[in-house]
């Protein structure tokens, strides 16, 4: 390679022009080479150490912050600047011509620093505007290369670091997060060989089966456009209007309707891939695979009333949430899971793979648990990480493929454009959190924002000049779509088009709701009935029960009947009046029921209420309680600060009834002391949160005097069967009480008790 170098007419200072290895970098010293570009950069070794407190890192490894570091910056310390390094000696008072003359175009600082104040918002995404994201890792269980050559996936114990966003859908940068949506569930992996993003719902399933109604979809729900009303809600005509004209909907509207759009929390959210997507192994064999999130401390909801008035109290509720848990390192984790079949078993089963509104039963495929994702770090800062990450569909790695799913197909072209209008120009991969670990060479160039600075006068391929570089990795090392056998030669034709079982609309609507607890099903309908009840046409509120007397006729009638509709309409003609019969017409495994998580109390957050006169000893006890099973006891009073107890303990005072209202806290603990109690049961609002946790079906702990406030608040430690509500637990002295009530607030919720809504 020297003796060549020699021989040929090049500047000798750029050696990288031809290509030979040791001109590719700098001579020592004269740069630093970013870290994340080095050969062999992604091998995954590195401690994470926190920028923010030097600390050495919790538990897992987080490389993928690593290529962040170059670009963080910090001003402890530091002297203010312009954008070019000047100092700054006054940033209070512009340029002017005496004290009180003119400012003058000349002060080059003022004209920056408003210039870059004046550009500092960049469009919000179109859908899913809203949402909060954190660092973490994902750790693979075992080799899985029978299934795929993945990166990820190559051996047990492999760790990728990723960058997972959650979201809302309709809602605007600024909306609540309590809104009954569905939510984005996005990952983003720095895996070996290139980005891999799995951009995922919470729910399973979606509202279309083609990337032609998308635009349709998302006009129908965003708030309309004469008065931009409502914000972040589908209560309202034009989503109806749309939906019950599109009966491949029904099967999400039922998710929609149910508590899965309402979560507790990001943590508590199981994710999907919806899509059926491939995994290829190294001879190239290639399975259908359902991917799956499984949260490890369960997928848990609000119920409507509490999510209502959460989204008054704290429309950061979900992103709160999910900050204060790493903070406090309760880090969320979620199981990855696979669902994989064959092409032949995919295209017996009754419905289509390449359907974007079915699922495929756990009942009929179990799911494989391949790894784990933990969340343990919050962002720096928000913009730069949350808001400027870019996921794509078309991000995936070798190993990973697509199907023919329409909808899939249409959203492979749309994230990487859209982000070209979103963060300005093509160049979006090179924002620090989009960044791949793995090195990136090719011959594109240019565009708005280019940071990289490509060495060498070759920017084509095939060359001669570049030494050939960058060649093509060829089929062993580079991503090779999946060779597809073609189909019959009919099938061929070009049509706009859809096969035959995407026109069964109803049969997994009904599995769904089929699938529900009776608590459930009533939740179901009562979001019918309250969305419905928005909608000012009566023909759309009509058109809809119409179309559920398709799913089922009891629940046409309690919708109807919540409506006022005496009269049920006809049932809607469906598109396939003879559908394939399914192989499940149940499965457990859709109703939250089935997924308590692990049983801890980890993250809950439970108030203990005070007031003067209380007894604070045993109000410590259980807060120290709690706080061992890692809890998050929060003592909550008149006012924030010092309370007088009964018994001289000192105690504090989180929280306040006014700035932490009692629908924002998992489970409720009433104190002894007879003085205290009196106090509380004069407060409006200590009486409020006590109700309001009954309510909602949440644990409530009574100890000594705190009886009466149930009385007062006309609560029975009852059911309305007799027998004994398993969410109230009142301290008889035994010592065993907290220890139920950390069983009761394990369960998450109560809902034996709930007449909320009604039953009709
Ligand atoms: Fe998206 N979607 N989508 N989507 N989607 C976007 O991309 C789109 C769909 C999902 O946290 C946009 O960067 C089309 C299904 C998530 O940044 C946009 C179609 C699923 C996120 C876009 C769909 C999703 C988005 C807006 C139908 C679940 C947020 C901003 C063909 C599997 C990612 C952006 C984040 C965001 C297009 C349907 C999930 C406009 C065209 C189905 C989680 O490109």
């Amino acid at each position: 390679t020297q003796a060549l170098a020699a021989a040929m007419p090049f500047n000798a200072t750029k050696a990288s022009e031809h290509g030979f290895d040791q001109g590719l970098n700098p001579p020592p010293g004269s740069s630093a080479t970013p870290e994340s570009n080095l050969p062999g950069g992604s091998t995954l070794t590195e401690k994470n150490a926190s920028n923010k407190t030097g600390e050495p890192p919790p538990p897992g490894v987080n490389a993928g912050t690593r290529s962040l570091e170059c670009v963080r910056s910090d001003a402890t310390g530091q002297m203010l600047t312009t954008n070019q390094g000047v100092r700054i000696a006054d940033n209070q008072n512009s340029l002017k011509l005496g004290v009180r003359g003119p400012a003058l175009l000349e002060d080059f600082i003022l004209r920056e620093k408003i210039t870059h104040f004046d550009h500092e918002r960049i469009p919000e995404r179109i859908v899913h505007a809203r949402g909060s994201g954190a660092h973490g890792y994902f750790e693979s269980y075992g080799p899985l290369s029978h299934l795929t050559k993945a990166a990820p996936f190559k051996e047990g114990g492999k760790i990728t670091p990723v960058f997972a966003r959650f979201s809302t859908v309709a809602g605007e940068r600024g909306s609540k997060d309590t809104a009954r949506d569905v939510r984005g569930f996005a990952v983003k992996f720095y895996t070996d060989e290139g980005i891999w993003d799995l951009v995922g719902n919470n729910m399973p399933v979606f509202f279309i089966q083609d990337a032609m109604k998308f635009p349709d979809l998302v006009h129908a729900v965003k708030p309309e456009p004469h008065h931009a009303m409502p914000q972040a809600a589908s209560a309202h005509d034009t989503f109806w209007d749309f939906v019950s004209l599109m009966p491949e909907s029904t099967h999400t509207l039922m998710w929609l309707m149910s508590d899965r759009a309402i979560p507790r929390s990001f943590a508590t959210m199981q994710g999907f891939g919806v899509h059926t997507y491939k995994l290829v192994n190294d001879a190239g064999e290639v399975s259908f695979v359902k991917f799956h999130w499984e949260p490890k401390f369960g997928t848990h909801s609000l119920v409507w009333d509490e999510a209502v008035k959460i989204s008054g109290a704290d429309p950061d509720y979900h992103r709160r949430d999910l900050w204060e848990r790493i903070e406090a390192g309760a880090f969320p984790e979620w199981e990855l899971g696979f669902q994989v079949f064959s092409e032949e078993e995919g295209a017996a089963f009754s419905f289509d793979i390449l359907d974007a509104t079915k699922i495929v039963p756990e009942e009929l495929v179990p799911v494989q648990k391949v790894g784990r994702m933990v969340l343990n770090r919050n962002p720096d800062n928000f913009f730069a990480e949350t808001e400027q990450v870019a996921f794509c569909v078309a991000h995936v790695v070798p190993g990973i493929d697509f199907s023919n799913d329409p909808l899939l197909a249409g959203r492979i072209h749309s994230y990487a454009d859209t982000q070209i209008s979103r963060l300005g120009g093509p160049n979006f991969h090179e924002i620090p959190i989009n960044a791949p670990l793995a090195p990136v060479h090719n011959n594109q160039r240019d565009g708005m924002h280019r940071q990289s600075i490509a060495r060498g006068r070759v920017s084509y391929e095939p060359n001669s000049l570049g030494g050939g570089c960058p060649f093509q990795a060829g089929a062993a090392h580079g991503f090779v779509t999946v060779p597809e056998k073609l189909q019959a030669k009919e099938e061929q034709a070009k049509v706009r088009a859809k096969p035959e079982k995407f026109a069964d609309h109803y049969t997994q609507a009904t599995l769904f709701f089929d699938s529900q607890t009776p608590v459930e099903q009533a939740h179901i309908a009562a979001a019918f009935r309250f969305e419905l009840s928005k909608v000012q046409v009566p023909a759309i509120r009509e058109r809809m029960v119409s179309s559920l007397r398709n799913v089922c006729e009891p629940l046409a009638k309690r919708v109807a009947a919540g409506l006022g509709i005496k009269t049920l309409p006809d049932a809607m003609p469906k598109a396939l009046e003879q559908p394939p019969t399914p192989e499940v017409t149940k499965s457990p495994t859709l109703s939250l029921k089935a997924r308590p998580g692990d049983g801890s109390i980890t993250a809950r957050k439970v108030a203990i209420l005070v007031a003067p006169g209380i007894v604070g000893q045993t109000a410590l006890d259980v807060h120290a309680a709690l706080f061992a099973e890692g809890a998050v006891p929060r003592f909550v009073g008149p006012h924030i600060g010092a309370i007088e107890t009964a018994d001289g303990v000192a105690l504090e005072a989180d929280a306040s009834f006014e700035n932490e209202p009692g629908f924002l806290f998992d489970g409720l603990v009433l104190p002894d002391g007879a003085d205290g109690v009196d106090e509380l049961a004069s407060l409006g609002q200590a009486m409020d949160f006590v109700t309001d946790q009954y309510r909602h079906a949440k644990p409530i702990m009574v100890m000594g005097a705190s009886a009466m406030l149930l009385d007062q608040a006309d609560i029975s430690v009852d059911l309305p069967n007799g027998q004994a509500d398993p969410g109230i637990v009142v301290d008889d002295g035994t010592g065993t009480a907290t220890q139920t009530f950390v069983k009761a607030l394990a369960a998450h919720r109560h809902p034996e008790r709930e007449t909320d809504p009604p039953v009709l």
